[in-house]
């Protein structure tokens, strides 16, 4: 993970210096009015499909398919929203992607990355996306609620991800401090030190979930049997990528857990 964001700093850097914050603020999608992805998941099939290329512990899913076909697949489907992964040296995503996968759906979109600056929150807004991912193995707690604040400013819907109970209660401390009630928290079932993934650890972590959270598994998803047995207990998201991106046609792999 350190390596991940040590790479996500220095590129941020370069970024930063061909497009200044407020050339972000004059971007079109900066103004639009944003899209609650917490209440599309509460309210529809709670799928969320993911666009992603490849990733470090599988490397490229070939997927023939562009990112435009992909998310109006997953549209179609009946997905509850769209996680577009935008970090390129690990996942080979573009904030292009986000542009696209904007412009061809209308249902909100989470940009998926690995989020360490404020500078990343207003591009997450300017290229069009609802929602952003906070990863609290990536932040302390003062970096959580400032950046957690920004993305509220901003009218972004945030999903706080964990994988273990210290970063729960991280997480609840700094929702509790910021008195936000309307958030996600999403339970990581891949270990991001040996990359396996394992349901156990969504099972573990629900009972000690704040109440009124919307509570989502991510990661190793590959049958809508699990889909079902995670409902029963309270999921009420789901985010699923490689099942779906290893697949020539990623919308219609998707349609099967939608019924
Ligand atoms: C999707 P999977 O196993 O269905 O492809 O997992 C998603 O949960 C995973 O891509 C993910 C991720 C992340 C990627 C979860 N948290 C943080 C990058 C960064």
């Amino acid at each position: 993970l350190k390596k991940i964001t040590d790479q996500t700093r220095e590129n941020l850097g370069k970024r930063k210096e061909k497009v200044s914050l407020d050339d972000l603020r004059q971007m079109p999608h900066y103004i639009r009015k944003t899209i609650s992805m917490r209440n599309a998941i509460a309210n529809g099939s709670g799928i969320i499909a993911e666009h992603k290329r490849q990733s470090p512990s599988k490397g490229s899913f070939n997927c023939p398919a562009t990112i435009k076909d992909v998310v109006k697949g997953y549209e179609a489907a009946g997905v509850s929203a769209i996680s577009c992964l935008t970090d390129e040296p690990f996942f080979g995503g573009t904030l292009q992607d986000l542009i696209d996968a904007r412009e061809s759906v209308s249902i909100p979109i989470l940009r998926k990355d690995f989020m360490i600056d404020l500078y990343q929150i207003h591009e997450a807004r300017a290229y069009g996306a609802d929602a952003i991912l906070l990863i609290a193995a990536c932040l302390n707690d003062e970096e959580l609620k400032t950046m957690a604040a920004e993305a509220l400013n901003l009218q972004l819907d945030i999903l706080f991800e964990v994988h273990d109970l210290e970063e729960l209660n991280r997480v609840k401390h700094v929702t509790e401090s910021l008195l936000i009630g309307k958030f996600m928290i999403g339970v990581n079932n891949r270990d991001l030190k040996r990359f396996k993934t394992d349901i156990q650890n969504s099972k573990d972590l629900l009972p000690h979930f704040p109440e009124d959270v919307l509570a989502i598994s991510e990661s190793g998803i590959s049958d809508p049997a699990i889909v079902k047995e995670l409902a029963g207990l309270g999921y009420k998201g789901f985010l699923i990528g490689e099942n779906f991106m290893k697949t020539n046609d990623p919308g219609h792999s998707c349609s099967e857990f939608i019924k």
